[in-house]
């Protein structure tokens, strides 16, 4: 009794989102915070990265004005489920804030004002997969957000993309951040659905 004709799917259109394991579209925009919203003025802003040897290179809020600046549009996704699709922002890639820092490190542990930590492989954040943006949507990005400024690194679970990120040290030795040692997964692939440990 079937209707669907030779060559239906040959000829169908994907049209189908394509979302990682698990995940459910939103078209909103969630707040995710674990602790209060910060406010950091930006006078007093600024981004450290650290070595593993303990060498500081450091960005005011003007440096990081003045660095050449990108505009991905990104896929992001949630470990609470939720993925929103075609998110537009500015901001500096780390290609660029990594330029001169000279590291053998592995690993990078990223440091938010306010104390939220969260870590992944140093690599994770070159070639083009991660930035620090301060614009969202044709906007400066909103304090609640992450504004002045967050970590993009759309990849993994959003949950690495720190808010109000304040710095980065480099390590020999990976060390788990804020969720990963609340038995979060270590890594988070929202493709290979590794959301808590032993996933
Ligand atoms: N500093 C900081 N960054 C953070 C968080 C946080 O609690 N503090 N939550 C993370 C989580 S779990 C998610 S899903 C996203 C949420 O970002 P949003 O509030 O802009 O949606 O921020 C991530 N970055
Ligand atoms: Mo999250």
């Amino acid at each position: 009794m079937g209707i669907v004709s030779p060559g239906f799917h040959g000829r169908r259109r994907d049209t189908a989102v394509k979302l990682p394991p698990g995940q459910y579209l939103t078209e909103d925009f969630p707040v995710l915070t674990a602790g209060p919203t910060q406010h950091v003025p930006l006078e007093k802003w600024e981004f450290v990265i650290t070595t593993e040897l303990g060498q500081k290179h450091s960005w005011s809020w003007q440096d990081l004005l003045a660095l050449p600046s990108e505009t991905p549009t990104v896929d992001i996704h949630c470990v609470t489920k939720w993925s929103k699709l075609g998110t537009e922002w500015q901001g500096v890639s780390l290609d660029t804030l990594l330029e001169d820092v000279d590291t053998a490190a592995d690993y990078a542990l990223v440091q938010a004002y306010g104390g939220y930590t969260t870590n992944l492989p140093l690599d994770d954040l070159l070639d083009g997969q991660a930035w620090i943006v301060y614009r969202y949507d044709g906007d400066d990005l909103r304090a609640e957000h992450g504004g002045p400024a967050r970590l993009l690194v759309p990849h993994l679970y959003f949950w690495k993309s720190a808010k109000w990120v304040r710095g980065i040290q480099l390590l020999d030795q990976d060390e788990p951040g804020f969720w990963e040692t609340a038995g979060y997964h270590d890594y988070g692939d929202p493709w290979r659905e590794q959301r808590y440990q032993g996933d």
